[in-house]
């Protein structure tokens, strides 16, 4: 049986990139699925979603909440279903094409090594791999990481990265309800936890190019929750998620 292998891509009006991103992911070779996490967004990019469905049945799904709930109870919603639905392997992907879907194959391959539990797609393996950011966005992103690794000991370059390739079983051991953090401390937080609970990370480069399609979501308030949540995380007890009774 080849690997089933679903992408999730949490949207929150990406009406200019969402039919793009979507015909790019499942053009591949390697038979790519994708899960997108709409929030209800006002500028119609679920209605786009809906309409693709019709054309690539079985291959596109959609789970539509009500308000934007923020990037990290997507991903853990989106989990929760690719669980639920036995894939192998499961990809976080933006939709904004920061991220490119090509790099897919290489996360894949690098995750079916029998040691590695994920992938990361990192922009600072090979000194800094950003284009089109605003320097000051570089330095604090890149400083993050620097932090990150200070507080947790943890040994990854791009600890918020957003580009992942995770095999079920790790999901499946993380207890996905106790993750606090929503915006980019999220990504941290899945890291760590993968990491302490004895879990292999690997890191492979990507291109990180900014976003040329949409409007940002980033905000200062996402960046002061990874600041100080990671400091909680490194005194957290991290432990297995236990098999229901
Ligand atoms: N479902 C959902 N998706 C979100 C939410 N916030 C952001 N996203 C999506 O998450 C992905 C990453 O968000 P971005 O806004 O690209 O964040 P960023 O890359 O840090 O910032 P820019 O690209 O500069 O905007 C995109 O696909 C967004 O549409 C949210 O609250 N809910
Ligand atoms: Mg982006």
């Amino acid at each position: 049986m080849p690997d089933r292998k679903i992408v999730i891509i949490p949207t929150y009006n990406e009406k200019e990139n969402a039919e793009a991103i979507i015909r790019k992911t499942l053009s591949l070779s390697g038979n790519f699925e994708i899960l997108i996490i709409n929030d209800g967004s006002p500028d119609g990019t679920g209605d786009i979603v809906k309409n693709l469905q019709k054309e690539f049945i079985k291959r596109l799904h959609l789970i539509e909440r009500s308000g934007k709930l923020g990037l990290g109870t997507a991903y853990i919603t989106g989990f929760k279903w690719a669980i639920a639905h036995k894939y192998d392997y499961i990809f976080e992907m933006d939709a904004d094409f920061s991220h490119n879907p090509e790099d897919l194959i290489r996360l894949h391959e690098a995750c079916s090594n029998n040691k590695t539990g994920a992938v990361v797609g990192s922009r600072y393996i090979t000194g800094i791999n950003v284009v089109n950011w605003p320097m000051g966005r570089v330095i604090m992103s890149y400083y993050a990481s620097a932090y990150v690794r200070l507080i947790t000991r943890m040994k990854i370059k791009d600890t918020t990265a957003g580009f992942m390739c995770y095999k079920r079983h790790v999901l499946e051991t993380i207890d996905l309800d106790n993750i606090r953090m929503k915006g980019y401390g999220f990504q941290i937080e899945m890291k760590y936890t993968t990491w302490k609970l004895g879990f292999k990370l690997k890191e492979i480069p990507i291109i990180f190019i900014d976003r040329q399609q949409g409007t940002s979501k980033m905000s200062s308030s996402i960046f002061g929750e990874a600041m100080w949540g990671v400091l909680k995380l490194r005194f957290r007890k991290i432990l297995p998620k236990q098999p229901a009774s």
